[in-house]
């Protein structure tokens, strides 16, 4: 067969203009006089390693400037009803549905996502739009029991401050969305630190929240972009205006994020590393598994952060199921993420390539046993970007390396005798976001779910453990951080609450029947 032919950068930069464009946000062409005017950020794409041009960044007065009126807004934001603010998330909602494509181009040509993983992306934006139009009316307080006559005992959820937001490159829009959709109906304002890899989609979030908020006469001030690097992550975490930080990363991010916030005693919200597993029992559908398993562990080029790392197999079914999961990586077309027939595209750089190669030799060095993939591909005719296919190592144990989080598709593979060992295993590692068990026996699926079962945030039964969808809560235990985010009840994390005690008879009865006066 021919060489799979790679988009050129050009044409990428076209696209990616056409597309920003049409969200309302400047084309990569007016940026031409960038460097003249201060420090710039390269616009790059995983596809080819190029860089596409080189944007603005926000210098540190303009980041000052941003904090202050976002925080001038909260004042006035804070009164509107919140299904007034609502009405922001919806047309937002709307304009997301309207430029799915040109949103879904660019996390394509910025994150180097295949085309139905782009879109299911900005699919999970409208519909974190939706959920939080509908929570907009529905900030439940308790009313409750009191102990004295008289009074009426209740509570209510004010919003809480400006919410600083760093996104990591992975899910850039999304977890923008997440956060930013809820935030909003809360009655908090948005200062916005993506990615440095991935500042185009968030200049297309921008103009297209600024539009809704233009079209339905909400305040610009509710939302600000700050492009640039670590210095920005800094100021969200120390300055005591941004009341609550919501920050997707690494455990190392997480580790300088977390005490600068809490030494002023803000509030944070974190989602960091995940080291997902699969525990596979003799009774599982080996069919459903193998889909549930590839999809997981292969999918996004294994840059999620629900991404399966480690697959815990019971013994008496791993040959089998090794041997199907090596035919199905051998049959995965990788390539342009572009071309509809591709099911792994690029990882996001290279030095994401080094990492990835630099984890399987340590794999190596343990006794793993390459079984499929590891291998880069396209490196002749891409040498900047990083096409790698998938890799598939059995492990003697659970040694160092598989206790790591590397985020590229490596997945490791363990055998068990015993359930109990199978949960050991799956729990003997520092982090806590997704898990899953595949299973047909309702005792083990009951047991992983079970208080002594998975440790982690999400644990699913015969499904993998990526792709979650936005109703419920998203988030994980341990290293991970503890936050949780998009649906459910995490909207309290945007909000504080007050306790109310009213009386309303002529008495003044004391609690815990103290006498005084
Ligand atoms: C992430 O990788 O940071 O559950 C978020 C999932 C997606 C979100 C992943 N809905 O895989």
């Amino acid at each position: 067969p021919a060489a799979p032919r790679l988009p050129d950068t050009a044409a990428l930069r076209a696209r990616a203009s056409s597309a920003l464009r049409r969200c309302g946000a400047r084309d990569l062409d007016t940026y031409a006089d960038a460097a003249a005017t201060g420090p710039t950020l390269p616009a790059r794409t995983p596809l080819t390693g190029a860089a596409l041009g080189h944007l603005p960044a926000t210098t540190p007065g303009q980041a000052e400037a941003a904090l202050a009126e976002a925080h001038r807004t909260f004042l006035t934001w804070r009164t509107v009803p919140a299904p007034v603010r609502g009405a922001l998330v919806k047309r937002l909602g709307e304009l997301l549905t309207a430029h799915q494509e040109d949103l879904a181009d660019l996390v394509t040509i910025e994150a180097g996502k295949i085309r139905s993983e782009a879109l299911g992306e900005v699919r999970e934006m409208i519909d974190i739009c939706d959920f939080a139009v509908g929570l907009s009316r529905q900030l439940y307080g308790r009313t409750i029991a009191g102990e004295r006559p008289g009074h009426r005992l209740s509570e209510t959820w004010h919003p809480l401050g400006v919410a600083g937001v760093i996104s990591a490159f992975n899910f850039p829009v999304a977890v923008w969305s997440w956060n930013t959709a809820v935030a909003l109906v809360c009655g908090d304002p948005v200062v916005w630190k993506p990615s440095e890899l991935t500042p185009l989609t968030a200049l297309a979030c921008t103009a297209l929240l600024a539009r809704a908020a233009a079209d339905t006469g909400a305040p610009a001030g509710v939302h600000h972009l700050l492009l640039g690097g670590r210095e920005f992550g800094e100021m969200l975490a120390d300055d005591p205006r941004v009341a609550l930080v919501s920050a997707t990363g690494s455990v190392r991010m997480g580790r300088q994020v977390a005490p600068r916030v809490a030494a002023r005693f803000g509030r944070c919200l974190l989602e960091l590393g995940g080291n997902n597993a699969a525990v596979v029992t003799p009774s599982a559908d080996l069919d459903l598994t193998v889909r549930g398993i590839v999809f997981a562990a292969a999918g996004t080029a294994g840059q999620r952060c629900t991404t399966l790392r480690r697959l815990i197999v019971h013994e008496d079914v791993a040959e089998p199921l090794i041997e199907r999961i090596v035919h199905a990586y051998g049959q995965l077309p990788l390539g342009d993420p572009f071309d509809a027939a591709t099911l792994v595209g690029p990882l996001v750089d290279t030095a994401a390539g080094t990492a990835m190669a630099e984890a399987l030799a340590a794999a190596q060095r343990d006794g793993g046993k390459l079984l499929a993939g590891g291998d880069r591909c396209l490196a002749a005719e891409a040498p900047e970007a990083a096409y790698v296919r998938p890799a598939l190592v059995r492990m003697p144990a659970q040694t160092e390396i598989v206790r790591t989080e590397t985020f590229a598709p490596i997945l490791y593979v363990l055998t068990y005798r015993t359930l109990d060992e199978a949960i050991a295993l799956h729990n003997g590692v520092p982090q806590g976001l997704s898990s899953s068990i595949f299973t047909r026996d309702q005792r083990e699926a009951e047991r992983f779910l079970a208080p002594d079962g998975s440790d982690c945030g999400i644990a699913n039964v015969n499904i993998g453990t990526s792709g979650a969808e936005i109703g419920g809560a998203f988030g994980g235990e341990k290293e991970t951080g503890g936050g949780r985010e998009s649906g459910s009840d995490a909207w309290r994390a945007y909000m504080r609450r007050a306790t109310n005690t009213v009386n309303y008879s002529a008495d003044l009865p004391l609690a815990q029947g103290v006498n005084f006066l």
